[in-house]
């Protein structure tokens, strides 16, 4: 850990000096939003200072500036996830967007009545909605793997569930509610023996661990650039380039076409046959820089810089009396829910703010896990690479006090 250049890191995120409430911000809402770096806040500024003008469509100077940094990006991405082609990388608004749009081209194109979609019990409503919705269109029928009280998918059960059936399997990397990691390596294996493509959820994964698709061997890989340290409004749905090839395209519109008359449209090649109108052009632009930081840091540098910490802050929080931890399996992200006896989350949330201390209390988009839990909410302290140990003694004395005042 001593290596890890945590003052520097720090240092990048003008945010972090901020003072809430009159104490130092302790920021502990990653898995929410995470805060930006003085770098990607720059390539924005930079943008719109000097190389800002629509993609694709100019001749002039500007265009093709703004154009040359946002294919520029898309190439960082690919890169980033080891994707084989840029034409593999679809920029959309973020992973419920790009979940969406599968459900919406493939899932109508590939799924009838009678298939099944198979999910599991720990999803982001965000990759449970979409499916229900599709299923609802087609009359096929949504299968989910149940979870074991460490919040771990059982495997045996997820296994059993694949079946001839089975046209699509969509699965969370990481969980946002629990943490927990699933063993995708494993769950990909089986759905390919079986020749059935999957969907890995890794809006919360990607912030936390380096990703290969090619050796995940997924078929389809989302995420948001907000939890990656870049801004809203900007996602990324990775494809293979066979299925994207044969799927029809999402939204109509500009961009997305090659010839339009008023009797048929010729579809532009992808991966622009995906993005339909002017999208988020200095978003994407932040994201490729967001992408430039975390390589300079390196992921398995971040990732082994966050398991020491939820380590420590999990170390902590099991010696304090009344506190009970929602998510304890094996392989975990940096995440740490947690109820506490006699103290509803909301009010854990509310006090831990008046010490400075951003948590996030509610059911986080996971309902069904709240139900399993059999908790109205958790509060949830979720950690970034510019978290410190010294935070997580705060919001341990933070909780502390808490239980103090209540009990
Ligand atoms: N999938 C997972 C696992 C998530 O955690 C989230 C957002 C999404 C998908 C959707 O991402 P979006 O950027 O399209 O909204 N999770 C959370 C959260 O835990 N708290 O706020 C948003």
């Amino acid at each position: 850990m001593t290596t890890f250049p945590i003052e520097k890191i720090r240092a990048d995120f003008p945010i972090l000096q901020e003072k809430i409430r009159n104490k130092p911000l302790v920021y502990l809402d990653n898995a929410a939003s995470c805060q930006k770096p003085q770098q990607v806040i720059d390539s924005i500024v930079h943008c719109y200072t000097h190389e800002y003008a629509n993609i694709h469509r100019g001749v002039h100077t500007l265009s093709v500036k703004a154009t040359d940094r946002y294919e520029g990006a898309r190439e960082k991405v690919k890169d980033f996830i080891n994707a084989q082609s840029t034409k593999e990388i679809i920029f959309v608004r973020g992973a419920t967007e790009a979940i969406n749009l599968v459900a919406q081209t493939y899932g109508k194109a590939n799924i009838k009545a009678g298939d099944e979609i198979l999910i599991t019990a720990m999803e982001h409503h965000s990759n449970i909605v979409p499916w229900q919705m599709l299923c609802e269109e087609t009359g096929a029928v949504l299968k989910v793997a149940p979870i074991n009280l460490q919040g771990e998918l059982i495997f045996a059960e997820f296994e059993a569930l694949i079946s001839d059936k089975t046209k699509l399997i969509a699965v969370v990397q990481m969980s946002n509610a629990l943490g927990t990691v699933n063993p995708v390596d494993k769950m990909i294996a089986c759905a390919k023996a079986k020749n059935i493509p999957v969907l890995l959820d890794g809006a919360q994964a990607i912030p936390h661990m380096s990703v290969d698709v090619q050796a995940l061997d997924c078929d389809f890989y989302v995420f948001s650039g907000h939890k990656l340290y870049a801004p809203a409004g900007i996602g990324v749905l990775y494809g293979k380039q066979a299925l994207l090839e044969a799927m029809p395209p999402y939204q109509g519109g500009g961009d997305m076409i090659r010839k339009v008359t008023f009797e048929e449209t010729e579809y532009n090649t992808l991966p622009y046959k995906f993005e339909a109108g002017t999208p988020s052009i200095a978003d994407v632009i932040g994201l490729g820089a967001a992408i430039d930081y975390l390589n300079e840091i390196g992921m398995d540098n971040v990732a082994a810089y966050e398991a020491e910490l939820l380590d420590y802050a999990t170390e902590k929080a099991r010696k304090i009396k009344g506190l009970r931890i929602i998510g304890e399996a094996a392989e975990k992200g940096a995440i740490l829910s947690f109820v506490l006896d006699n103290i509803h989350p909301h009010d854990i949330g509310t006090m831990l703010d008046s010490l400075g201390i951003a948590v996030r209390a509610g059911h986080h988009c996971a309902m069904p896990v709240m139900d399993f839990f059999e908790v109205p909410a958790t509060a949830r302290a979720s950690f970034a690479m510019y978290n410190t140990k010294e935070e997580v003694d705060v919001l341990m004395q933070g909780i502390k006090s808490l239980i103090e005042m209540f009990g």
